[in-house]
């Protein structure tokens, strides 16, 4: 009882969730389930496909909902979001009702709606499906989305703008995962996707332990205490990782830094949590984090919590700060073109 309720909208939604369903084993515990909500039957197919491959022989909590079967016949919702918003009315009703009798049972803490914005799937679904759950089964919610590599052109950007209009118009600030910064790394989309995806399957994960281990830590957090964080526009999460102090201590604001994953400007203040997790954290760090976000982000409101046990190994400093600005994203979202095709575009050559 009171675990998490994940919703993957979407082909993305749904391919992250099924990586961290079969990567982590303490996701699988039975009070947390996941939901594959997608116009696509072949997206479910391959996930049941993926399982097998992995010998993940019980996953009766992972669920698989087509919408819209009817109009678009399972396939998918070919990048219009419009055709994914119809789908969702059609089957809206029949899908809130099976979620309420599954939370009247669960009764679960929060709801973690997870979507790319860009598709015609995702992009309208995850803010539909994440407002009814919050005003009609009465679940707090926490959205986290993916915005698209700008090489993806125009109507991917634009549809992902229409989706963050969505979420933020019903009061739903998303944590934000930038593909596009994946670039740094990576030569292919392809690969780009593959990366992003560890990471956010890490931040599932890090979300499960926070509900495990959220007692026991210091001061106890309960993950419900997160939504009291959740200011507009939108916000990001980070982690530093380093398995020697004295490296950790000289490099973990680098890190913090770098492994954002959304590069963009506070509005005005931030609200940030910020969890220390090692075998024994030093005091000072701690200390020197707290200052860091004041500081750095103009942090109003901070929830730290330390969590301390023999079996980590390593230090970690993992955040999510809200307070981010959409307009301050950097890079723009606005599609990447060759800088040839710029000139020729200026001189209209
Ligand atoms: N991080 C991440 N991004 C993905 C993944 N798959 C697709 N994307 C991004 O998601 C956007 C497209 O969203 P999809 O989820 O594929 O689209 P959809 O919601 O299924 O919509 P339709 O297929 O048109 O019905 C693009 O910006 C892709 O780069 C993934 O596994 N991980
Ligand atoms: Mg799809």
């Amino acid at each position: 009882m009171g675990g998490i309720l994940f919703i993957g909208t979407g082909s993305a939604g749904e391919r992250i969730l099924s990586i961290a369903y079969a990567t982590f084993k303490n996701l699988r515990s039975k009070e947390n389930y996941f939901i594959a909500v997608n116009t696509s039957k072949k997206d479910h197919e391959r996930v049941q496909s993926y399982f097998d491959e992995r010998g993940i022989k019980d996953h009766s909590n992972f669920l698989f909902e087509t919408i819209g079967e009817e109009t678009l016949s399972g396939y998918g919702a070919g990048k219009d979001p419009k055709l994914g918003q119809s789908a969702y009315e059609a089957d809206k009703e029949k899908l809130l009702k099976r979620l309420k009798s599954l939370h009247k049972k669960e009764n679960f803490k929060i709801a973690i709606p997870l979507s790319s914005l860009g598709g015609g799937c995702g992009t309208m679904v995850v803010g539909e499906l994440a407002s009814d759950i919050r005003n009609e089964i009465g679940i707090r919610v926490i959205p986290i989305c993916t915005i698209p590599f700008r090489r993806e052109g125009d109507l991917l950007i634009g549809n992902a703008l229409l989706g963050l209009r969505n979420l933020l118009d019903k009061g739903l600030n998303p944590l934000i995962f930038d593909n596009e910064l994946m670039m740094r790394f990576s030569q292919t989309v392809g690969e780009g996707v593959d990366r992003a995806n560890i990471i956010i399957t890490s931040l599932i994960s890090s979300l499960v332990d926070l509900v495990e281990y959220g007692g026991f830590s210091n001061p106890p957090i309960d993950i419900i205490d997160l939504t009291r964080l959740v200011i507009p526009q939108c916000g990001f999460f980070t982690v530093a990782y380093l398995d020697n102090l004295k490296d950790f201590k000289r490099k973990w604001k680098d890190l913090f830094e770098f492994n954002k994953s959304l590069v963009s400007q506070p509005i005005t203040q931030t609200n940030c949590f910020i969890m220390f997790k090692a075998r024994s954290f030093p005091h000072e760090v701690v200390e020197d984090g707290l200052s860091y976000l004041r500081v750095k982000y103009n942090a109003k409101e901070i929830i730290p919590t330390t969590i301390e046990d023999k079996s980590f190994a390593g230090y970690t400093i993992a955040a999510m700060i809200w307070g981010m600005s959409i307009e301050g994203i950097k890079p723009p979202l606005k599609t990447k073109r060759p800088l040839g095709e710029e000139i020729r575009k200026m001189l209209k050559i």
